[in-house]
């Protein structure tokens, strides 16, 4: 089990924070007088270059974490997890989505033969209904091969293997992909608009296959299939389920031979790399599904084994900690100079502000020092031409990550270039920043009249000082995107660890759903079941008033 300590109350925090108080009144440039800087902050794992060296620390920092790493017992969480301890305490569930990737075995603990076993047949089913749809083996009703996919599946189950279709849909070749997650009915009925029932297939996501969105969507999608197929026999020729819940399926009418099972120790924002990631094999082909899965297996296996000092995720969790919890950072970004991973913001979203977004503590106290942060980001360049401004002349202090690759997929005139010259230059901006002298100095050289120069010059000043992380990988191939999405999901991991929190539940979503529920038959019957706030009251009524 995970221990409960409070990471206030350790000698590390004690000496991080006077650390601290010495640390943020060096400029990040001045810390550039160390020209060996890149070399001691950077980390290499295969083809990824993992630069921290623009950050407020030095080497006392990086020390003073692993004291705290020590203290919160990092290595022994670490080695639970992925051994299969019931770490998610609240929900009491181990936490193996390391297993579902795992094909040397490495971590095998007692009794869980069977449980990799159990992963290996599912794989094997997916690999061959994958290859069928994909090769025209698989036809619908009326004899023809299918062309269109659709995805219904929220939140876990949607944003993984979502963001995964997009960011490798370089190498889609198999049947159009759709995702219909919104219970907003505009969501599937312009997906709709897009399909024919006779060639289409409906994968309905849904750990629990009970999730209200979900289900309404996967009921509206056999309506409009049966609508024109008539034959409620034919729905298993059209639709297939990625659940845990077999009963359920059952009785929503899809054949049992169509179920891809997983497992209640496979959370839902930890799931693409389950059954979940059905609609990833049928895009890109199961070989390179599992090429996505070795690159995770390869991260996890850093992750266990690299020193702290050049493990990846370890130091990212702490830089994560260091400028949440000293510096007051209430925000990081991700920004990726790769329009490919244009999804890859919100994915982590839910990742780290569902896993990290808790107040009480592993011994059931409220904590006093801040734990998850807000996570924002969009792709470069285009977020240079809006919110980037508030990143360099805010008030602010935000953390960003940039990610690049290296090479293209697609070779076009200079454009990866003038790409790759934004980001590095995005980061040099941030970090060393325009001084009034330096300002004064270009608005003289640019014959801006003195009278005029004074009034303006503090708008152009830039404070710069502005930490960065640069993840830069050879080229987005589904193995390289394994590992960068692993990295992080341990990145989470070790802030939830010296936050002492419980990363792996998410019991603050529930209350909404439960009034929503309550109010959903108060919109329907139009009867008052509950007593509101006159606000919520008034918002009721008035959406009642001539609606149907
Ligand atoms: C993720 C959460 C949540 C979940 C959705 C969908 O970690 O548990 O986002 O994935 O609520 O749940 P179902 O897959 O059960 O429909």
């Amino acid at each position: 089990m995970l221990k409960k300590i409070h990471p206030t109350h350790t000698m590390a925090w004690e000496k991080l924070l006077r650390h601290y108080k010495e640390i943020k009144k060096v400029h990040l440039k001045d810390l550039f007088k160390d020209k060996k800087r890149f070399e001691k902050f950077s980390i290499e794992f295969e083809d990824i270059l993992f630069d921290y060296s623009k950050n407020k620390i030095n080497e006392r920092t990086i020390e003073l974490f692993i004291e705290l790493a020590d203290e919160m017992a990092l290595e022994k969480a670490i080695a639970s997890m992925f051994e299969g301890d019931r770490i998610n305490e609240t929900e009491n569930r181990a936490v193996l989505h390391t297993a579902l990737r795992s094909f040397k075995q490495k971590y095998v603990h007692t009794g869980s033969h069977e449980l990799y076993k159990n992963i290996e047949n599912v794989r094997n089913k997916m690999r061959s209904f994958s290859n069928d749809v994909r090769s025209g083996k698989w036809i619908g009703y009326s004899g023809k091969k299918i062309t269109d996919v659709v995805n219904i599946g929220i939140g876990g189950s949607d944003l993984g293997p979502y963001m995964v279709c997009e960011a490798l849909k370089h190498y889609a070749d198999g049947p159009d992909l759709h995702f219909v997650s919104n219970v907003d009915g505009a969501h599937i009925s312009e997906t709709f608009k897009k399909l024919d029932p006779e060639t289409t297939l409906f994968l309905i996501a849904s750990k629990t296959f009970t999730t209200q969105e979900t289900m309404t969507n996967a009921f509206t999608a056999r309506d409009w299939f049966l609508k024109k197929a008539k034959d409620q026999k034919q729905v298993k020729k059209h639709f297939a389920a990625l659940s845990t819940n077999t009963e359920k399926v059952v009785e929503f009418g899809i054949d049992k031979e169509n179920i891809f099972e997983f497992w209640d120790f496979v959370g839902g924002r930890y799931s693409l790399w389950s059954a979940i990631g059905m609609s990833i094999a049928v895009s890109i082909g199961y070989e390179r599904f599992e090429e996505l899965l070795k690159g995770a297996e390869a991260a996890d296996h850093h992750f266990r084994t690299a020193d702290y000092k050049k493990n990846i995720p370890v130091i990212m969790g702490m830089l994560g900690v260091w400028y949440a919890d000293f510096f007051g950072a209430e925000c990081e970004m991700v920004l990726p100079y790769d329009q490919y991973l244009h999804r890859f913001p919100a994915f982590l979203q839910q990742l780290s502000m569902e896993s990290n977004g808790k107040s009480v503590s592993r011994d059931g106290s409220k904590v006093n020092y801040r734990t998850g942060q807000i996570l924002l980001g969009e792709p470069g360049t285009n977020g240079q031409h809006s919110f980037y401004q508030l990143i360099h002349q805010g008030t602010h202090l935000i953390p960003a990550d940039f990610l690049c690759a290296k090479e293209p997929l697609n070779e076009l005139a200079d454009h990866h270039c003038k790409l790759q010259s934004n980001f590095l230059a995005q980061t040099e901006a941030l970090m060393i920043g325009r001084t009034k002298d330096e300002v004064i100095e270009m608005l003289e050289k640019s014959n801006v009249p003195e009278t005029e120069a004074r009034k303006v010059y503090l708008h152009k000043v830039f404070k710069g000082d502005n930490p960065t992380n640069s993840i830069i990988y050879d080229k987005l191939t589904p193995y390289a995107l394994g590992k960068l999405i692993a990295l992080y999901e341990h990145k989470v991991f070790v802030q939830g660890v010296i936050w002492n929190i419980y990363s792996f539940d998410q019991w603050g979503v529930e209350l909404g759903k439960e009034l929503a529920g309550k109010i959903l038959s108060e919109l329907k019957d139009k009867k008052v079941e509950a007593p509101h706030d006159c606000s919520t009251e008034g918002l009721l009524k008035h959406l009642r008033k001539g609606g149907k």
